[in-house]
């Protein structure tokens, strides 16, 4: 399977940038809690679809974080609510600002600050805060993940798919009927609505697998990060290599739990 080369970095910088990112998810995170306390002033919109929305706290989280990472790091910023770029070249913050945003207008649970730093589109820090449980996770490239700084443990090999819970949505078991038996060979089916938080319970050994048929960079890119730290296998649904800058799909696992789902899904359906 093919994996996205790590650029090197210096450690010290590394470690400066890291600080500064998981300073400003922290505040993030304190914003969003508070204007949750609000809700009547949340100023829900509709996006692409009535089930993608936009909140005036998506706005004022991105930006507070955009405002604090340039006035740290001065490196352009890709966020969800209007912050391009003009390429991925370098470092590169990648922002989702509230991942789960009909969570948080709806269920007021399980959404998440979602912040990556890309070296040339490749994430080397990842930071996602579990804003309601008050967890905050992160990794940096070849150095591990943590929850709330205590190390994940290694997934190592991992369940196989018929031991384990496997998370996906509703659009995904209507696609894919191989998908739909998976589930009910396994030991369940989840659903939280946040990617970036759904990819962090299989880097927490969890949930055994993550699948998903549509991501944006900045759902995904701290998460991917956090999963890779601890031995998580991260694709696209058919095998093939996640570039966290494009949108498509994902498939997130441990190795011999991924192994076995896209066998299963991909290649042999029996
Ligand atoms: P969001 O809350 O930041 O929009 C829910 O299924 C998950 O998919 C969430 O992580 C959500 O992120 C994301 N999502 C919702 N609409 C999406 C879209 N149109 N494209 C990609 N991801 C989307
Ligand atoms: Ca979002």
């Amino acid at each position: 399977m093919s994996t996205s080369p790590i650029p090197p970095m210096d450690p010290i910088r590394l470690s400066e940038l890291r600080d500064v990112a998981v300073r400003v998810v922290r505040q993030a995170a304190q914003l969003a809690r508070e204007m949750a306390l609000a809700p009547q002033d949340l100023d829900v919109a509709a996006k692409s679809g009535r089930n993608d929305l936009v909140t005036a706290a998506d706005k004022a989280v991105e930006e507070l974080v955009v405002a604090e990472l340039t006035a740290a790091t001065s490196l352009p910023v890709l966020g969800e609510e209007g912050h391009t770029i003009d390429s991925f070249a370098g470092l590169v913050w990648v922002l989702d600002p509230i991942d789960g945003t009909m969570n948080y207008v709806a269920t007021h649970r399980d959404f998440a600050v979602s912040l990556a730093l890309c070296a040339d589109g490749v994430p080397v820090i990842g930071v996602v805060a579990d804003v309601m449980a008050d967890h905050l996770y992160c990794a940096v490239t070849g150095q591990g993940a943590t929850c709330d700084s205590q190390p994940l443990l290694h997934l190592g090999q991992g369940p196989s798919r018929r031991d384990c819970v496997i998370i996906t949505d509703l659009k995904e078991i209507q696609a894919l009927p191989r998908l739909a038996q998976c589930l009910t060979e396994s030991r369940g089916h989840r659903r939280y609505g946040s990617a970036a938080l759904e990819c962090v319970e299989v880097a927490a050994g969890r949930a055994g697998a993550f699948v998903h048929m549509w991501v944006s960079p900045w759902d995904i890119a701290a998460a991917w990060l956090i999963c890779r730290e601890v031995g998580g296998v991260v694709t696209r649904i058919d095998g093939t290599a996640l570039d966290v800058r494009h949108k498509g799909s994902i498939l997130v696992g441990a190795e011999r739990t991924h192994s076995e789902l896209l066998q299963r899904l991909m290649i042999d359906p029996s």
